[in-house]
């Protein structure tokens, strides 16, 4: 028997204030929270979506040094872009704050006090890497050294990037502070840790059998990590970023980001609704929705359920965790380090107002059972094809010819016809089907339906055809169109929690106002004699150059971080000068060079070296235009043996560089000086 809720509350993850966001946090999060949210608020439930900026842990703090900022900078610069973002996206939060609010650090701060009144964290000494020089300890992610397992160099004290090991910062060989340079030290320390091993069968109870509709990812993860067995977490940390550990002598100490961060919930609830925010966490009648990404399933599932449970005075554990997979961009990972991502503020300044082609793109394509790829074709695409060709072109043609045949005004519609009973049963099981996609968190599908609603429309006039009808039957031509229009209104509603910008230009075209979802697959939604508006386009053709600036954009990312990426071979072992001495190196002119027949790599040169021309053959056909080396001086080993290539004789043999792809370039020298010169 499903549960009666009163009212629901919708979390999204906080994003970190290090950085903008980007498609993949779009697609998981706050894209699907928000369809959903608008979803419940058409049905006139009583639902609040909250967000904010997850403003501590390590990584800030390092940014900030790095800049040479305070780390309040950082959180201040991003909060704000992200902010303004989600804002501009429609995104629509009941309350985007952070956690560096007062109202934050006083929720975390009683919290923790709380539980550790009721004994619930165990206080533990360790040791921890320590970074002398800098007098501050490393968190694992920011020592670096070789790796044990595969001798990459640069792994992280967590894990190896190159072989996947998972590792402990201890087990490094040669490791290294990766701010400071400095070899860390262990040093003593305490900490509070929450002992989650003593709600595992709380836990188990409560997910495992009680949550076996979860998402099979969310479910599948929480099983393992529960089959494992819990074990303590620390609470705490040393930094000096964070929100203060509220006991005697824990200076210096912070609670960890993981910690405070999903307090931010509680704490975001309360700005917007000091007086009544309890109901929202405490009642049993609300039904908490958690919108997250993958990485983010034990800490939602796990850990803050623990936290609840530890604290208790009735907090209520979330009823549902619909945690996507992830999004790659063009067949890669997303990545903030290597910047392959496409950011949304740089989004909406490339493409201004196409705010919803983005929602629906990302919809369309939402990683909700496996990771998926956004590309730029697909972008380009689905707009084209499907926004524009099959929405758009639907609603432009029953406004046009309502317009054309009735002045502009909604005509009447008489008796029906099967013709339009059946594209309005039609209808109205798609909107059943968008219900019951959009109730279990299948958005996807339910676009899909919303789209099937316009679709029904196309087919609907192109067998009705009322632009041959209005010359013979008017009053017929008016109840096709009358329909049209009313298909048009679902429109608006159906797709508001999608494409909102789109649902209110039309509402705005068609003269509706205050849409819900009661109201979809109505014939009555749009009275004869309306003035409906102008016909305005809901969407526009996305050109070619449009897309291949993105693609641009992208290679020239790639080819950075492919440089940045490379390593320079190790150095060869010692010679002496006498080695190197026996390479006679010297400069020449090129006098002629071609490309060798039959050997696409190769080619001929011939070389002024300052007492003859020698002929010299170079694999360096892929790289050059044999005409513009000609006139060239290149640096070449003039007493190397003779050999045979592609039956050509070289003598000697020219000096490239060797670039990170592979590819070769000349070496010359730097201004021009007599043939014959020696190089050393
Ligand atoms: N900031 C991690 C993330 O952005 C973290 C989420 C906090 S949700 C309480 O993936
Ligand atoms: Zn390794």
């Amino acid at each position: 028997m499903e549960k009666k809720f009163k009212r629901t509350l919708v979390t999204t993850a906080l994003p970190y204030a290090n950085g903008p966001v980007h498609i993949g946090h779009l697609a998981g999060v706050y894209v699907p929270a928000d369809i959903y949210t608008r979803y419940l608020r058409l049905k006139g439930e009583d639902v609040k979506m909250i967000g904010g900026s997850d403003e501590h842990g390590v990584p800030i703090t390092i940014r900030a040094r790095k800049e040479g900022v305070t780390p309040q900078d950082v959180v201040d610069r991003y909060h704000k872009l992200i902010k303004d973002s989600f804002a501009e996206l429609g995104i629509s939060f009941d309350v985007y704050s952070r956690t560096t609010s007062e109202e934050h650090s006083r929720t975390a701060t009683e919290f923790f006090r709380h539980i550790y009144e009721k004994g619930g964290f165990v206080e533990r000494k360790s040791t921890q890497l320590y970074d002398e020089g800098a007098g501050r300890f490393v968190a694992d992610r920011y020592v670096v050294g070789e790796c044990p397992v595969c001798h990459a160099q640069g792994a992280y004290g967590d894990q190896c990037e190159k072989c996947g090991s998972s590792l402990s910062p201890t087990d490094l060989i040669n490791p290294r502070c990766a701010e400071t340079g400095n070899v860390p030290v262990l040093k003593e320390t305490t900490h509070w840790y929450l002992p989650l091993e003593r709600y595992q069968e709380a836990l188990e109870k409560w997910i495992l059998e009680g949550h076996k509709e979860w998402k099979t990812n969310v479910y599948g993860q929480c099983k393992s990590w529960l089959d494992l067995g819990l074990q303590p977490r620390a609470v705490t940390r040393d930094l000096d970023w964070g929100i203060p550990v509220p006991v005697e002598g824990a200076d210096g100490k912070v609670l960890y980001v993981w910690f405070d961060a999903p307090i931010g919930y509680i704490s975001n609830t309360k700005e917007i609704l000091p007086d009544s925010w309890e109901k929202y966490w405490k009642d049993p009648e609300t039904r908490i929705i958690n919108f997250i990404g993958k990485d983010n399933i034990v800490f939602h599932c796990i850990i803050f359920p623990a936290m609840l449970m530890a604290y208790g005075d009735g907090y209520q554990l979330p009823d549902n965790v619909p945690a996507n997979e992830f999004l790659n961009l063009e067949g890669d990972k997303i990545s903030t380090s290597r910047n392959w991502a496409v950011w949304l503020h740089e989004y909406l300044r490339d493409f201004p107002g196409k705010q919803d082609v983005l929602r629906y793109v990302l919809t369309a394509n939402a990683p909700e059972t496996k990771d998926n790829d956004f590309t730029w074709t697909d972008f380009q695409s689905r707009n084209n094809n499907e926004l524009v060709a099959v929405l758009g072109n639907f609603i432009n043609r029953a406004v046009v010819l309502t317009h054309k045949y009735f002045g502009g005004k909604a005509p009447a519609a008489g008796e029906l016809t099967d013709v339009d009973r059946s594209a309005f049963a039609e209808i109205n099981d798609a909107v059943k089907a968008m219900s019951e996609a959009l109730d279990t968190f299948h958005f996807r599908e339910a676009l899909k339906q919303a789209m099937e609603i316009a679709r029904v429309g196309n087919r609907y006039l192109q067998e009705t055809e009322p632009w041959k009808l209005a010359k013979t039957d008017l009053a017929r031509t008016g109840t096709i169109l009358n329909l049209a229009l009313q298909i048009c209104a679902s429109l608006a509603i159906a797709f508001e929690p999608f494409l909102p910008f789109m649902s209110e230009k039309l509402c705005r075209m068609l003269r509706i106002s205050s849409l819900k979802w009661a109201d979809l697959g109505r014939t009555d939604l749009i009275a004869a004699g309306t003035e409906i508006g102008q016909p305005e386009l809901m969407f526009e053709k996305i050109d070619d150059e449009a897309i291949n600036a993105q693609l641009a954009r992208l290679a020239e990312i790639k080819e950075k971080n492919r440089l940045a990426a490379w390593q320079p071979e190790p150095v060869r072992p010692e010679v002496t000068f006498d080695d190197f001495t026996k390479l006679d190196i010297r400069v020449g002119t090129v006098l002629e060079c071609e490309r060798v027949p039959k050997a696409d790599k190769l080619l001929r040169f011939l070389i002024d070296d300052g007492m003859q021309k020698r002929t010299i053959v170079s694999g360096i056909a892929k790289y050059y235009e044999p005409a513009s080396l000609v006139g060239k001086q290149v640096c070449f080993v003039a007493n190397f043996a003779p050999r045979k290539l592609k039956g050509v004789e070289s003598q000697g043999m020219i000096l490239s560089a060797v670039n990170a792809d592979g590819s070769l370039v000349v070496v010359s020298p730097s201004a021009p000086v007599a043939p014959g010169s020696t190089v050393g």
